[in-house]
């Protein structure tokens, strides 16, 4: 009897253990990274600004209407490889090594795909990489040869270099969407960054959508003319449309009337790549604007005001292509049974200057530039229409993905897990008071100086560096533009030495040593200020 007992206690006891396995082991959720590379937040419709009322994204705000809109997410450091990398570590620049764009990442440092495999997640990126050394922890990488081109880009995968002809924002899409068609099906749960180029610089729209918005006047940023009074690394850059894009390169302007010869155009490439059908569509889309600009003969504010429209016209249209891509990932998820237990993320490296200031591109530590968009859907967890106000970074994706993947944090990661945020667990305004930043790419193109600060929910604390040594401080409240510096004054004195106090606890916390603050000779700065002119 006591063997037959015995026999039946393994039994039952086997049969536990399979209904507990059961239970214990709930679906890991895949998880889709989409990002676009300059995508201003300024231009995604869910969030609200005017200009993207023209320009409406209607498939990126699907993410917004069925999960989480993030209205206070940061970058740490506002540049493509930097920001890359500190999605993929966890960590700010300076301890991931990766500070500035040119830098090598050092691709034997543990990330976040190493993690996810470990975890038994498929991984893959397509798209931009722009990160030098090769991708590691993915199963399958597709990337652009360093930016990429619009036209017929060159990717890079194990197998060597190929030029593929089409136009970027598709062939990303479309590979994305075939690895996932080879990979989303089976037991295991995946992890798959999409990496658009678009909207980055030179703004080239797909053929489909060229003209798009030529009938549009978009609203012109009331800060388009600003002299940066009290703010001298401002002063100094070259980023300003009216005076620093290329002609030809940039704007697509032509040289004369009935010609299609383009005005400046340093790097002939963009267009030269192009099929002669492709350049023959292109040319005449642009062949009849062109001639009524030389017909107009245009000066100074005029100009500048026609430089600004062309510029988002394009800018705005090859983000048609993006909204169409996520439309049809989105798509797919809803054909394949896909959507409930995908997390979904929808943001850009940085954020972009859409004309404020006189400017386009990054870099600095404004709110325009700083302010990364993020959307996440996530129908299993995350409710519908959640807007999420709380000051998080892109240091924190990591750790989230991590977290929804069952897998624990690692001590070195310096993010937080979004999921108290996303889950109701936590006050927007608990869960963090202050954000550290730092950039470090100078002199570079635009030519925006070192500089490194602090953010709370009210102020900003900047401190310029390296061929300059100046402060500046921001109250967000009474001045969300940014055009008044009041550091030094009187009536903020003891708020000034509060942010001064938290950006060294930050420092501290953060690990950040004097190694951060090395300065650069005078004759390289003044040898980058004529090339970049
Ligand atoms: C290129 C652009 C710059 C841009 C950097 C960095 N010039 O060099 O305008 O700031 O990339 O952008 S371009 O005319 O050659 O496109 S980043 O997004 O990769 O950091
Ligand atoms: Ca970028």
């Amino acid at each position: 009897l006591a063997v037959i007992l015995a026999m039946l206690a393994m039994v039952s006891c086997g049969k536990k253990k399979e209904t507990e396995q059961v239970v214990e082991a709930p679906q890991k959720p895949n998880i889709i990274f989409i990002m676009t590379d300059d995508h201003a937040l300024q231009a995604i419709s869910a969030y609200g600004h005017p200009l993207s009322q023209l320009a409406k994204t209607p498939n990126i705000d699907r993410l917004a209407k069925n999960g989480a809109l993030f209205t206070n997410n940061f970058c740490t450091n506002s540049l493509c490889g930097p920001s890359r990398a500190t999605i993929l570590t966890g960590k700010f620049s300076h301890m991931n090594g990766f500070r500035m764009n040119g830098d090598k990442f050092d691709n034997t440092q543990n990330t976040l795909p190493k993690y996810l495999q470990e975890a038994g997640y498929k991984t893959a990126v397509i798209g931009k990489w722009h990160l030098s050394s090769d991708p590691t922890g993915f199963d399958h990488w597709d990337i652009l040869n360093d930016q990429g081109n619009y036209y017929n880009p060159e990717f890079i995968t194990t197998k060597g270099k190929v030029v593929t002809d089409g136009y970027a924002t598709d062939l990303i899409t479309d590979k994305s969407i075939a690895w996932m068609d080879k990979n989303a099906k089976g037991d295991k749960p995946f992890f798959l960054m999409v990496h658009h180029k678009a909207p980055h610089r030179n703004w080239m729209p797909a053929l489909r959508h060229l003209n798009m918005y030529d009938t549009i006047q978009f609203p012109i940023p009331d800060t388009y003319y600003v002299k940066h009074e009290g703010q001298p690394a401002a002063q100094q850059q070259l980023m300003t449309i009216y005076d620093d894009m290329y002609e030809g390169h940039d704007l697509k302007m032509t040289k004369k009337e009935g010609s299609p010869e383009l005005a400046h155009n340093p790097w002939t490439n963009d267009f030269d790549r192009m099929t002669p059908l492709q350049r023959k569509v292109w040319d005449s889309a642009y062949q009849a604007k062109n001639d009524a600009f030389h017909k107009a003969n245009l000066h100074g504010k005029e100009l500048a005001e026609y430089k600004y429209q062309r510029y988002v016209q394009d800018y705005l249209a090859t983000i048609a292509s993006v909204d169409e891509g996520v439309g049809k990932i989105l798509d797919y998820l809803d054909a394949n049974g896909l959507t409930e237990n995908t997390i979904v993320v929808y943001t850009s490296d940085q954020g972009f200057y859409m004309g404020e200031n006189g400017w386009f591109d990054k870099r600095f530590m404004y709110e325009i530039s700083m302010k990364q968009p993020l959307l996440i859907q996530y129908p299993e967890k995350i409710q519908k229409g959640k807007i999420v106000s709380g000051m998080t970074q892109n240091l924190d994706f990591a750790s989230t993905f991590l977290d929804y993947a069952g897998v624990q944090i690692p001590s070195d990661f310096q993010g937080k897990s979004l999921r108290p945020l996303l889950e109701n667990t936590i006050k927007d305004d608990n869960f963090r008071d202050a954000l550290y930043y730092h950039y470090y790419d100078y002199p570079a193109f635009h030519m925006v100086k070192r500089h490194y600060g602090v953010r709370t929910s009210r102020y900003k604390l900047i401190h310029f560096y390296d061929d300059i040594d100046v402060w500046e401080m921001y109250d967000l409240k009474t001045d969300p533009e940014e055009q008044h510096n009041i550091y030094n004054s009187p009536e903020y004195a003891s708020i000034q030495k509060e942010l001064h106090a938290r950006l060294k606890e930050l420092q501290a916390e953060y690990k950040v040593t004097d190694k951060e603050f090395e300065t650069t000779p005078k004759e390289k700065v003044d040898k980058a200020y004529d090339n970049f002119k």
